[in-house]
């Protein structure tokens, strides 16, 4: 039976795959800063602070594999970015280089890659085009997987994961949409497919409106079964809801593009 870690076990993601594993993966260890408040008494936790590299290190002690969820999950000032994303990703795969892990999970996002125009289908082999400090700290973490599946063999997968959550919450979301049971899917897959050296996979469930080719997940056999498009009316309603955004309603990477923007608005109507 392989001990999974997950990290960011407080967090958004981490506390609905906190129900969802455990049948899969009964051996789980739970990580975070500070313990969920409602840890189970049957659930294992062991907290670290991700820019702690010894913490870290003592977190992946007897780990088969890491679902890396922990670290800042939003556009954030850049110290912060800095200590959890930048300095807490590193640490992440030292340690588990260092423990002897086989395999890594990491959350990417499409902020790595959000100023990618909408009409624009992209795949996974594009250069990233991050969108904000926190997209900076993504594409840092897919290069620096990269580094260790290919120096040190380290079984490596990205999930650049669209918008996780029960519904599409709004018309962009439409097209990024990923239903928690989707994202266990992909973990399955980084954890246990035979294949996998270095993958970057988008955690988008099948949406007739995505951006993405996402065919490398398919190839190793994601099927996906939630369907955006099964809360469209939902989601238009809501989108009704929020004032117009120039840049963020032009670019995938939605609000973040648009924060903090000073550049060519010119740009956002050209097509080619
Ligand atoms: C993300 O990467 C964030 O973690 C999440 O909070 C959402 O903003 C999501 O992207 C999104 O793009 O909707």
């Amino acid at each position: 039976m392989p001990r999974i870690l997950m990290t960011g076990a407080a967090g958004g993601i981490g506390t609905s795959l906190r129900k969802l594993l455990p049948p899969i993966y009964p051996d789980l260890l739970l990580s975070d800063i500070k313990a969920p408040a409602d840890l189970g008494a049957n659930e294992k936790f062991k907290a670290a602070e991700l820019s702690d590299l010894a913490q870290v290190e003592a977190i992946c002690d007897g780990v088969d594999g890491i679902l890396h969820f922990g670290g800042y999950s939003v556009e954030g000032r850049w110290d912060d970015i800095l200590q959890s994303n930048i300095i807490g990703c590193y640490n992440l795969f030292e340690a588990a280089r260092r423990k002897g892990v086989k395999r890594v999970v990491f959350a990417s996002s499409n902020h790595a890659v959000g100023f990618y125009p909408r009409y624009h289908r992209i795949g996974t082999d594009v250069t990233p085009r991050p969108d904000s400090r926190y997209g900076v700290s993504k594409a840092f973490g897919e290069a620096t997987g990269a580094l260790y599946a290919d120096k040190h063999g380290l079984k490596v997968t990205c999930i650049r994961i669209g918008n996780f959550g029960d519904k599409p919450l709004d018309h962009r979301r439409l097209s990024i949409w990923l239903k928690p049971e989707d994202l266990v899917q992909l973990c399955r897959i980084g954890l246990e497919h035979p294949d996998i050296r270095f993958e970057i996979v988008y955690g988008a469930s099948d949406n007739e409106r995505s951006w993405w080719d996402n065919h490398r997940a398919y190839d190793l056999g994601y099927r996906p079964t939630g369907k955006a498009e099964d809360f469209r009316e939902h989601a238009f309603a809501e989108q009704a809801k929020l004032k117009a955004d120039p840049v963020g309603d032009f670019y995938q990477g939605g609000t973040f593009c648009g924060m903090e923007f000073s550049g060519d608005g010119s740009r956002i109507v050209e097509k080619k």
